[in-house]
C-alpha cells in the first residue's frame, strides 16, 4: 500500500525528470530534481523498518516511540514468544510523515537468517533502525551489509540497556559506573559496525522501559533533526526506479532499428572490393555506437555537463560504465577481435568463389553488426542507469 502511495506522488512530481532522461539530458534531470522536486517531497512519508534479531525489543522500541506501553490500545504486540508474522505499520504521533514498520525478527521460526532479507523485501523500506539487545553479532552484520548494498541508511539501537546496567550493578556493585558501561556498549556496537565498513555509525543505547533515560531522547532528537534530509535521500534513491522504465523504452526503440544497420552493412559487405566488408562493418558499427552514447546522454560533452552539475570529477561517473568508451580505437580493436578475422576469412573464399563469397561476406557482416549492436545497446542502457544512480547518490550526499 505505502509503495503505491509513494509511486503515485513520484509520478506526479517526476515529469520533468522523466522528460530529461528521455531526451538523454542527465544533467537537466539532476537539475529538475534539485530545483523542482526535492522541496515537494518534504511532505513525503518516510517508511522506517525496525528490524533486528527475534526478541531483541523491536516492538517495545516502537511502543516507546509511540509513547505507549505494552497492552495499550494501538500498541505493538510484545512478548517472549515470536510475535508478528508480517510487517505492521505504526504512524509516529510526533514526527509527522514517519511510518514505523515493526518487522518480524531475524531467526524467528518463519524467517531464518539466510532468507530474511529476501522474504521481507527490505528494499521497499527507505530507512532502517536495527535493534540489537546483545553484543554485536553476525546477524547484525548481515543486516548492515544488506542495507549498505541497497545504498540506504540506518541507526543502530542497542536495546535493553537497563538489563546490562542491572547485571553490572549486581555483579560489581563497588566499581559500578553507569556512564562507563553505556560507553563500553556503544563502543562495542561502533566497532562491529566499522568492521562492516560503516563510516561514522550512529549508535544509541536505550531501554524501551525507560524512554527518558540513556540515549533514547537523543535517538528521537536525531531522527527529528535528520528527518527532512532522510526523506530527500530516500526520495533520490527511489529515482532510479523512475528512470529505469524510460531507459528500457529507449533501448527497445533503438533495438527495433538495428536490423536497418545490419542490412546496410550486409549490402556494403557484398561489394566485391577486398577489405570492404570489414570497413563497412566497422563504420556502421562506429556510427551507431556514437549515436547510442549521445542518445542516452553518455557522450563526452553530456558526461562533463553531468559531472559539473553534481560536482564530481568525470572519472567518477565513467568508472560506473562497463561498456567500452566511444573511441574509434576501441571499436576498431573490438571489431578486429570479433569480426575482422571472420570477415577476412569469408573474403578469402569470395576471391575463389565470387557469388558464394559475396553472399557469405554480406551474411557475416549482417549477423555480426546485428549481434554487436544489440550487445552494445544493452550495455550502454545499463551504463546509463548506473551513471544516473551515481549522480543521484552524489546529489543525495549533499542533502545529508
Ligand atoms: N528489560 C527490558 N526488557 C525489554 C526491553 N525491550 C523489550 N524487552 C522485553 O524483551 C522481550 C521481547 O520484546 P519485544 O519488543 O517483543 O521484542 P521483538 O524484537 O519485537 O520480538 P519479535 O517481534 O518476536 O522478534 C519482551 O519480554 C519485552 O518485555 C527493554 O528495554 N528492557
Ligand atoms: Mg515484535
Amino acid at each position: 500500500m505505502f509503495l503505491l502511495l509513494c509511486s503515485g506522488l513520484r509520478t506526479m512530481a517526476a515529469d520533468g525528470f522523466k522528460a530529461a532522461v528521455r531526451q538523454g539530458n542527465l544533467a537537466e534531470a539532476i537539475s529538475e530534481v534539485r530545483e523542482k522536486m526535492l522541496e515537494s517531497f518534504n511532505n513525503h512519508t518516510l517508511n522506517i523498518a525496525v528490524t533486528g534479531e527475534s526478541g531483541s525489543g523491536k516492538s517495545s522500541l516502537i511502543n516507546a516511540m509511540l509513547g505507549l506501553c505494552a497492552g495499550d490500545e494501538g500498541a505493538a504486540e510484545t512478548g517472549i514468544l515470536d510475535s508478528n508474522a508480517e510487517p505492521m505499520a505504526y504512524q509516529d504521533p510526533v514526527l509527522l510523515g514517519v511510518t514505523l514498520w515493526d518487522l518480524p525478527g531475524v531467526g524467528a521460526s518463519k524467517f531464518p537468517p539466510d532468507t530474511y532479507c529476501e522474504q521481507l523485501r527490505l528494499s521497499r523500506f527507505e530507512f532502517f533502525i536495527i535493534v540489537g539487545s546483545q553484543r554485536f553479532r553476525s546477524a547484525h552484520a548481515s543486516l548492515v551489509r544488506e542495507i549498505q548494498r541497497l545504498g540506504k541508511r540506518f541507526y543502530f539501537v542497542r536495546s535493553k540497556a537497563d538489563m546490562d546496567l542491572d547485571a553490572s550493578r549486581r555483579q560489581r556493585a563497588s566499581s559500578y559506573n553507569e556512564e562507563k558501561i553505556l560507553q563500553q556498549i556503544r563502543e562495542d556496537c561502533k566497532r562491529g559496525l566499522e568492521a562492516e565498513g560503516v563510516r561514522q555509525p550512529q549508535v544509541f543505547v536505550v531501554s524501551s522501559w525507560e524512554p527518558n533515560c540513556y540515549d533514547f531522547p537523543l535517538l528521537r532528537q536525531t531522527l527529528q533533526k535528520e528527518l527532512q534530509s532522510l526523506k530527500r535521500h530516500a526520495f533520490l534513491l527511489s529515482l532510479p526506479g523512475v528512470s529505469s522504465p524510460i531507459i528500457s523504452q529507449k533501448k527497445a526503440a533503438l533495438k527495433r532499428e538495428i536490423w536497418k544497420a545490419a542490412l546496410f552493412s550486409c549490402l556494403m559487405a557484398a561489394i566485391p572490393v577486398p577489405g570492404a566488408a570489414f570497413l563497412c562493418t566497422f563504420f556502421v558499427f562506429r556510427k551507431h555506437l556514437f549515436r547510442y552514447y549521445s542518445s542516452f546522454g553518455l557522450d563526452d560533452g553530456s558526461l562533463s555537463a553531468l559531472a559539473r552539475q553534481v560536482g564530481k570529477p568525470v572519472v567518477e561517473l565513467t568508472a560506473e560504465m562497463k561498456s567500452w568508451r566511444t573511441t574509434p580505437m576501441t571499436a576498431l580493436k573490438l571489431l578486429l577481435d570479433s569480426v575482422g578475422v571472420t570477415v577476412m576469412i569469408t573474403e578469402y573464399s569470395w576471391k575463389r568463389f565470387p557469388v558464394f563469397g559475396a553472399v557469405i561476406s554480406g551474411g557475416v557482416a549482417m549477423v555480426t553488426t546485428y549481434c554487436l549492436l544489440r550487445k552494445c545497446l544493452a550495455a550502454i542502457a545499463d551504463d546509463t542507469q548506473r551513471v544516473l544512480s551515481k549522480a543521484l547518490e552524489a546529489e543525495g550526499k549533499k542533502t545529508i
